[in-house]
């Protein structure tokens, strides 16, 4: 079968990093049955060709209006479609979609009919408000990593800034990778527009990966693998404090002196 891939290497590495991620989000157990959504601006790699190519749907609305997406081009992860399918089959289990001049239906333009993700508004919204910002952020990932997820269960963690610091005391790398931290997001429908809503707010206070309490997490970055990086750096914090609780202490930590130490020598924000 021909595919809107095929002699498009720019296109192709894209869409073959997100079925990379699906990979790595299913063999992590962060993606049961449906779990998870990851969606790419594909934009800058759609050649002329693709921008005159026939829609394969009908125009579909989005459900909001957004202004910055006019005749942009997003991978979306399919409805209903299982991470480790897409990780196999990206193109069978995920499609490429073009927004519509109105900036409020989208059309799919390959290479099957798979409608995307429910989460789109919100995913797309969360899109428009990164052009807005003049970001050169393309992509958002959502997935249910379990040790972050546990955390999220203990309302101490939920207070501002408190898991952030606790997991960059973990080990290095965590501040170093993951510099400004985990914003949090209170339990809400997933779905709803008010969870998209609290989501744009946290990443406007200048968060990339994002805490959904009880929920999952949602990330953005300049791409699926630096967006997936983020997760992985928080989670393996969030398992090394696990382990150790498992061994039977509560793990000091780095000390405060120490952060100051890493954030000063690698020029941290925060
Ligand atoms: O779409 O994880 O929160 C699958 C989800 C929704
Ligand atoms: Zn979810």
């Amino acid at each position: 079968m021909n595919s809107i891939l095929d002699g498009r290497h720019d296109l192709k590495r894209e869409i073959d990093a997100v079925a990379e991620v699906a990979g790595y989000l299913w063999t992590k157990g962060w993606a049961e049955r449906n779990g998870g959504n990851i969606t790419v601006n594909v934009t800058d790699v759609i050649d002329d060709d693709i921008r005159k190519m026939p829609a394969i749907s009908a125009p579909v609305s989005i459900g909001v209006e957004l202004p910055l997406l006019k005749g942009k081009y997003f991978y979306c992860k399919g409805t209903n479609r299982r991470m480790r399918d897409l990780a196999r089959k990206p193109m069978e289990n995920g499609s490429i979609i073009r927004i519509l001049d109105d900036c409020s239906h989208y059309e799919i333009v390959g290479d099957m009919p798979v409608k995307p993700t429910s989460e789109l508004p919100s995913h797309l919204s969360v899109h428009n408000y990164l052009i807005g910002k003049g970001s050169d952020y393309k992509a958002s990932v959502h997935t249910h990593p379990i040790e972050l997820i546990a955390m999220s269960h203990n309302p101490k963690f939920l207070k501002k800034d408190v898991l952030s610091k606790l997991l960059w005391s973990m080990i290095p790398e965590t501040k170093a990778f993951c510099p400004r931290g985990l914003g949090i997001v209170p339990y809400m429908l997933p779905s709803s527009v008010e969870l998209a809503d609290a989501t744009i707010k946290a990443l406007d206070e200048d968060y990339d990966v994002v805490m959904w309490e009880k929920h999952g997490v949602f990330a953005v970055g300049p791409d699926v693998m630096e967006a997936f990086d983020m997760i992985d750096t928080l989670s393996k914090s969030a398992i090394i404090y696990r382990d150790a609780c498992s061994m039977g202490f509560i793990p000091d930590g780095m000390t405060d002196e120490q952060m100051r130490e890493m954030s000063a020598a690698f020029n941290l924000p925060k």
